[in-house]
């Protein structure tokens, strides 16, 4: 590699105007030796030139205008299409306080290895200089961040998924605060050398330095490692941000639900990824459940700080989507397929012959021929035969929230919605019923916090095979797990404390399988049937029956109005079966045992009340 003895222009724009933001893209540029500088205003020219060089570049194909107008779609490199869970990293001064679910390395050894890494990464590159606003502009609730990356492709998700653009430098101001993002894909240029479409590296890092709230993202232009106001900002770095000053960075969806009578109440769920969030996000009620209505916040995280009045309110600090492809079609999820007609970039799924994309799921019949998501030919036969899928079972669209027919009026609301219940769920085949009612506020952080949840795609590793997944925070935990359960029991207290009512909490499972191994609740829709359930116990109008575990209801206790849906196969998913429960909580001992540091007692005494309620 030549190197590159020219100091690149910094050239910030006259609207920046803080020399501290400044300095520090000239000394990041002066480390990764970018060819040159890219100040993003977020503008549409901007981001249309972006994808019209991506598109010269081989990076993006433009879909059919006709068909999907103003739309794109990337393949990656075959090695880098999911978070990298591995190689993801809370460098924290003490390995205590990154705590047992995280890789954790001393902070001046992984920056002295973080430096031999990216002297020179962005060599031949354009750094593009991207500032964002997680959450409404100028929000009590919103945080700003600022990311340096050599992809335009980073540049361009990020408009659609965060606030992004000049805008965000007069809340900056002078002297605002933003957390900083350095991403490369590590595929520094030679002098003369012809770039690939997905330029990335088989070493990766994606690094958090939580006392210095910073963000070094290295080698995968992939979603969650690459776009770093996600995962590694919004929840990472924000939920030692939330245990620092009193709130929280869940990985929730939140959603509003309105009664025929018109009242409305705002729900947070939390799910591991590609468990369905966005579907239930944006869930259509059963016709036959007259005038009930489901509006959007977000689909995928939820900050939630208390309010003057002592209640939690949170908001979307996301401006779009980032979903799952597969599976998606007009029937499980109809706001969503809408939301993708057009302003939309969709990452590994297949190309049809007419320049539209499809994926497995999208149609019960495939097309004839596809361009599949490694660019090869693909034809059903092809898939028979070989078992090779179109689109890859994380292959992702990007798009705008203002895109969702459902999105709930106050979503982009500074001040956040009130949140009266919180869900959590994981994918289980066996074992946890539809739905549970915590007795109370640390029964249900004992729920969340000993969740467990078949693996997905979502990330590399081997899927479907059950592991603990607290809060569905497992991958995304800033700080020590335990420290967070009792951030968790310390924000119930305070709430306690105040005039405000506690939100309940409950536990769901979609996903449980008959003998055939067939999913016996319709999910999707029908999910109203449980959420209805959940916002009338809030309203104190129905009635659940307690048992071992907390409040479940009889099957009189749901609407089935419209759908065919028999005792018996509701005893299917409610059922406790006390060996397999039993088996269960030896699984949240070993969790416990694991987590012994800091843990806090209570989730101990519930345990012990559990037991002793399942051995009686
Ligand atoms: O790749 S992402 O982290 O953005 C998606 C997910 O895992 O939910
Ligand atoms: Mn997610």
């Amino acid at each position: 590699m030549s190197q590159v003895t020219n100091k690149v222009a910094v050239n910030a724009p006259a609207h920046v105007k803080q020399q501290k933001l400044i300095q520090w893209v000239a000394d990041i540029a002066a480390i990764t030796k970018p060819a040159s500088i890219f100040w993003c205003d977020g503008s549409q020219e901007e981001y249309d030139l972006l994808c019209a060089q991506m598109v010269a570049s081989g990076t993006m194909k433009k879909l059919n205008q006709e068909k999907r107008p103003n739309s794109y779609l990337a393949c990656s490199d075959p090695s880098d299409v999911a978070r990298v869970e591995d190689c993801t990293y809370i460098c924290s001064a003490q390995k205590e306080h990154a705590g047992p679910t995280n890789n954790w390395m001393e902070p001046a050894e992984m920056r002295a290895r973080l430096a031999g890494l990216f002297d020179g990464c962005m060599q031949g590159r354009t750094m593009y200089v991207i500032p964002f606003s997680m959450g409404p502009l100028g929000s009590p609730i919103a945080h700003i961040g600022v990311e340096l990356s050599d992809s335009p492709y980073v540049a361009v998700n990020m408009r659609i998924m965060t606030r992004m653009g000049k805008a965000v430098y007069d809340v900056l101001g002078t002297d605002g605060e933003f957390v900083p993002c350095v991403h490369t894909v590590a595929a520094p240029l030679a002098a003369g050398q012809a770039d690939v479409a997905w330029p990335c590296n088989a070493t990766k890092y994606i690094v958090h330095y939580p006392e210095t709230r910073e963000i070094w993202s290295y080698g995968s232009g992939y979603g969650g490692n690459a776009l770093l106001g996600k995962k590694c900002f919004a929840l990472r770095i924000a939920s030692n941000m939330g245990r620092d000053q009193g709130w929280l960075a869940e990985h929730m969806l939140i959603l509003g639900v309105e009664s025929p009578a018109g009242k409305k109440h705002y729900v947070a769920a939390a799910f591991p990824s590609a468990c369905g969030k966005t579907n239930f996000a944006m869930l259509i009620p059963p016709a036959a459940l007259d005038g009930w209505k489901v509006t959007t916040i977000g689909d995928d995280i939820a900050w939630i700080k208390p309010g003057a009045d002592g209640r939690l309110y949170a908001i979307n600090p996301e401006a779009g989507y980032f979903g799952v492809a597969p599976g998606t079609n007009t029937a499980t999820n109809f706001n969503c397929m809408a939301s993708l007609t057009e302003n939309t970039i969709f990452t590994n799924v297949a190309l049809t012959d007419d320049g539209d994309v499809w994926w497995e799921g999208m149609s019960k019949q495939a097309p004839d021929h596809l361009i599949d998501w490694q660019g090869k030919d693909w034809t059903p036969a092809i898939a028979r035969e070989t078992g090779r899928k179109a689109a890859h079972p994380n292959a992702r669209f990007t798009v705008a929230a203002t895109q969702n027919p459902v999105i709930d009026s106050a979503w982009d609301d500074p001040a956040g919605v009130p949140i009266s219940s919180f869900i959590f769920g994981g994918r289980r085949s066996t074992t946890v019923p539809l739905v549970t009612e915590a007795r109370n506020w640390v029964e249900g952080v004992y729920m969340a916090a000993t969740m467990g949840s078949e693996t997905t795609a979502a990330a590399v590793g081997q899927q479907g095979v059950v592991r603990r997944d607290p809060f569905a925070m497992l991958p995304f935990m800033g700080y020590n797990m335990s420290d967070y359960f009792q951030h968790w029991l310390n924000i119930g207290k305070k709430i306690a404390a105040s005039p405000a009512e506690l939100p309940k909490i409950y536990c769901v499972n979609w996903f449980r399988t008959d003998d055939e191994g067939k999913f016996v609740w319709p999910g999707y829709s029908d999910n109203m049937r449980v959420l209805k359930w959940i916002v009338e116990r809030v309203e104190g109008q129905v009635a659940g029956t307690e048992n071992i575990f907390g409040i479940t209801p009889k099957f009189s206790d749901l609407s089935w109005n419209g759908l065919e849906f028999t005792q018996e196969q509701f005893n299917t998913i409610t059922s406790i079966d006390k060996d397999a429960w039993l088996a269960e909580l030896k699984l949240h001992s070993e969790l416990f045992e694991k987590l012994a540091y800091h843990l806090p007692s209570e989730l101990n005494t519930v345990k012990t009340q559990l037991e002793k309620r399942l051995s009686a």
